[in-house]
Protein backbone atom coordinates (compact mmCIF):
# COMPACT_ATOMS: atom_id res chain seq x y z
CA UNK A 1 0.00 0.00 0.00
CA UNK A 2 0.93 3.50 -1.05
CA UNK A 3 0.00 6.84 0.86
CA UNK A 4 -1.71 8.71 -2.64
CA UNK A 5 -3.21 12.29 -2.47
CA UNK A 6 -6.11 12.71 -4.50
CA UNK A 7 -7.69 15.69 -5.83
CA UNK A 8 -11.85 15.71 -5.27
CA UNK A 9 -14.31 18.36 -6.52
CA UNK A 10 -17.60 18.97 -5.27
CA UNK A 11 -19.04 20.29 -8.89
CA UNK A 12 -21.81 22.98 -9.34
CA UNK A 13 -24.81 20.64 -9.43
CA UNK A 14 -23.57 19.07 -6.17
CA UNK A 15 -23.09 22.32 -4.56
CA UNK A 16 -26.49 23.87 -6.13
CA UNK A 17 -28.29 20.73 -4.06
CA UNK A 18 -26.42 20.80 -0.83
CA UNK A 19 -24.58 17.88 -1.22
CA UNK A 20 -20.87 19.07 -0.52
CA UNK A 21 -21.37 17.86 3.22
CA UNK A 22 -22.61 14.43 2.55
CA UNK A 23 -19.77 14.26 -0.44
CA UNK A 24 -17.02 14.83 2.08
CA UNK A 25 -18.31 13.08 4.63
CA UNK A 26 -18.38 9.29 2.90
CA UNK A 27 -14.79 10.23 1.95
CA UNK A 28 -13.87 11.15 5.51
CA UNK A 29 -15.76 8.28 6.83
CA UNK A 30 -13.55 5.69 4.92
CA UNK A 31 -10.63 7.31 6.91
CA UNK A 32 -9.03 9.00 4.49
CA UNK A 33 -7.41 12.85 5.73
CA UNK A 34 -8.09 15.36 4.58
CA UNK A 35 -4.56 17.49 3.80
CA UNK A 36 -6.44 20.67 1.76
CA UNK A 37 -10.10 22.26 1.62
CA UNK A 38 -11.57 25.46 0.08
CA UNK A 39 -14.61 27.13 -1.62
CA UNK A 40 -13.68 28.89 -4.99
CA UNK A 41 -15.13 29.70 -8.46
CA UNK A 42 -12.90 27.78 -11.00
CA UNK A 43 -12.54 30.26 -13.72
CA UNK A 44 -12.45 29.23 -17.80
CA UNK A 45 -8.43 29.20 -17.76
CA UNK A 46 -8.65 26.51 -14.47
CA UNK A 47 -11.20 24.63 -16.47
CA UNK A 48 -9.20 24.08 -19.83
CA UNK A 49 -5.95 23.42 -17.72
CA UNK A 50 -8.36 20.85 -15.58
CA UNK A 51 -9.57 19.26 -18.42
CA UNK A 52 -7.03 19.32 -20.99
CA UNK A 53 -6.87 15.68 -22.04
CA UNK A 54 -11.10 16.53 -23.18
CA UNK A 55 -9.89 19.41 -25.15
CA UNK A 56 -11.33 18.79 -28.63
CA UNK A 57 -14.63 16.47 -28.10
CA UNK A 58 -17.85 17.01 -28.63
CA UNK A 59 -18.79 17.95 -24.67
CA UNK A 60 -15.47 20.12 -23.95
CA UNK A 61 -17.64 23.44 -24.28
CA UNK A 62 -20.59 22.08 -21.69
CA UNK A 63 -18.19 20.46 -19.62
CA UNK A 64 -16.23 24.54 -19.30
CA UNK A 65 -19.59 25.65 -18.71
CA UNK A 66 -20.61 23.58 -16.18
CA UNK A 67 -17.69 23.28 -13.73
CA UNK A 68 -17.73 26.66 -14.13
CA UNK A 69 -21.35 27.82 -13.24
CA UNK A 70 -21.20 27.70 -9.37
CA UNK A 71 -18.58 27.41 -6.63
CA UNK A 72 -16.89 24.29 -6.11
CA UNK A 73 -15.24 22.53 -2.87
CA UNK A 74 -12.34 21.45 -3.55
CA UNK A 75 -10.63 18.81 -1.55
CA UNK A 76 -7.41 17.54 -1.16
CA UNK A 77 -7.21 13.32 0.25
CA UNK A 78 -4.89 11.35 1.43
CA UNK A 79 -4.43 7.81 2.53
CA UNK A 80 -3.49 4.44 1.37
CA UNK A 81 -4.06 4.03 -2.00
CA UNK A 82 -6.27 7.03 -1.97
CA UNK A 83 -6.89 7.09 -6.03
CA UNK A 84 -8.52 4.11 -6.08
CA UNK A 85 -10.13 4.31 -3.01
CA UNK A 86 -11.75 7.56 -4.13
CA UNK A 87 -12.90 6.48 -7.60
CA UNK A 88 -14.39 3.73 -6.14
CA UNK A 89 -16.84 5.65 -3.81
CA UNK A 90 -17.49 7.95 -6.77
CA UNK A 91 -18.33 5.53 -8.97
CA UNK A 92 -18.83 5.19 -12.85
CA UNK A 93 -18.65 8.30 -14.64
CA UNK A 94 -21.95 7.94 -15.92
CA UNK A 95 -24.32 8.19 -13.17
CA UNK A 96 -27.14 6.07 -14.34
CA UNK A 97 -24.61 3.11 -14.65
CA UNK A 98 -22.67 3.53 -11.30
CA UNK A 99 -23.34 1.27 -8.80
CA UNK A 100 -25.77 1.93 -6.16
CA UNK A 101 -24.42 2.92 -2.84
CA UNK A 102 -21.41 4.71 -4.48
CA UNK A 103 -21.71 8.63 -4.46
CA UNK A 104 -23.09 8.79 -8.70
CA UNK A 105 -25.11 5.86 -8.11
CA UNK A 106 -27.09 7.26 -5.36
CA UNK A 107 -27.52 10.42 -6.14
CA UNK A 108 -26.82 10.85 -10.12
CA UNK A 109 -28.67 9.99 -13.34
CA UNK A 110 -26.13 11.73 -16.03
CA UNK A 111 -22.56 11.96 -16.80
CA UNK A 112 -23.00 15.92 -17.97
CA UNK A 113 -24.25 16.26 -13.70
CA UNK A 114 -22.03 13.48 -12.31
CA UNK A 115 -21.77 15.50 -8.93
CA UNK A 116 -18.01 14.91 -8.00
CA UNK A 117 -14.29 14.83 -9.56
CA UNK A 118 -11.88 12.61 -8.37
CA UNK A 119 -8.13 12.12 -10.19
CA UNK A 120 -7.78 8.80 -11.89
CA UNK A 121 -4.00 7.76 -10.79
CA UNK A 122 -1.06 8.81 -8.42
CA UNK A 123 0.57 11.43 -11.65
CA UNK A 124 -3.31 13.13 -11.78
CA UNK A 125 -3.97 13.59 -7.86
CA UNK A 126 -0.37 15.18 -7.95
CA UNK A 127 -1.20 17.39 -10.66
CA UNK A 128 -4.30 18.21 -10.34
CA UNK A 129 -3.59 19.30 -6.54
CA UNK A 130 -0.89 21.61 -7.39
CA UNK A 131 -3.60 23.33 -10.17
CA UNK A 132 -5.86 24.44 -7.42
CA UNK A 133 -3.22 24.19 -3.71
CA UNK A 134 -0.67 26.08 -3.25
CA UNK A 135 1.78 23.37 -0.85
CA UNK A 136 1.30 26.26 2.06
CA UNK A 137 -2.18 25.51 1.61
CA UNK A 138 -1.35 21.95 2.11
CA UNK A 139 -1.75 20.76 6.02
CA UNK A 140 -0.05 17.67 7.11
CA UNK A 141 -0.76 16.13 10.09
CA UNK A 142 -1.73 12.71 11.74
CA UNK A 143 -4.78 11.66 13.66
CA UNK A 144 -5.12 9.69 16.66
CA UNK A 145 -7.96 7.37 14.94
CA UNK A 146 -5.20 6.56 12.08
CA UNK A 147 -3.86 3.55 13.96
CA UNK A 148 -7.91 2.46 14.22
CA UNK A 149 -8.22 3.25 10.20
CA UNK A 150 -4.71 1.21 9.04
CA UNK A 151 -2.56 -1.27 10.80
CA UNK A 152 0.85 0.60 9.39
CA UNK A 153 -0.69 4.42 9.88
P1 LIG B 1 -14.42 10.82 -14.54
O1 LIG B 1 -14.99 12.12 -14.06
O2 LIG B 1 -15.25 9.64 -14.08
O3 LIG B 1 -12.97 10.67 -14.28
P2 LIG B 1 -13.66 11.40 -17.27
O4 LIG B 1 -12.34 11.87 -16.74
O5 LIG B 1 -13.69 10.42 -18.38
O6 LIG B 1 -14.60 10.84 -16.11
O7 LIG B 1 -14.46 12.66 -17.75
C1 LIG B 1 -14.34 13.88 -17.10
C2 LIG B 1 -15.67 14.57 -17.13
O8 LIG B 1 -16.02 14.83 -18.48
C3 LIG B 1 -16.79 13.72 -16.57
N1 LIG B 1 -16.89 13.81 -15.13
C4 LIG B 1 -17.98 14.27 -17.27
O9 LIG B 1 -18.46 15.44 -16.60
C5 LIG B 1 -17.41 14.67 -18.63
N2 LIG B 1 -17.63 13.64 -19.63
C6 LIG B 1 -16.87 12.55 -19.84
N3 LIG B 1 -17.36 11.80 -20.85
C7 LIG B 1 -18.46 12.47 -21.28
C8 LIG B 1 -19.43 12.22 -22.29
N4 LIG B 1 -19.35 11.15 -23.07
N5 LIG B 1 -20.44 13.10 -22.44
C9 LIG B 1 -20.53 14.20 -21.64
N6 LIG B 1 -19.65 14.48 -20.67
C10 LIG B 1 -18.62 13.64 -20.49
Amino acid sequence: MTAERTLVLVKPDAMQRGLAGTILQRLEGRGLRLVGLKLTRIDEPLARRHYAEHEGKPFFADLVAYITSSPVVAAVFEGADAVAAVRASVGATNPAKAAAGTIRGDFGLETGRNLVHASDGPESGERETALFFAPAELIAWTRDADRWISENP
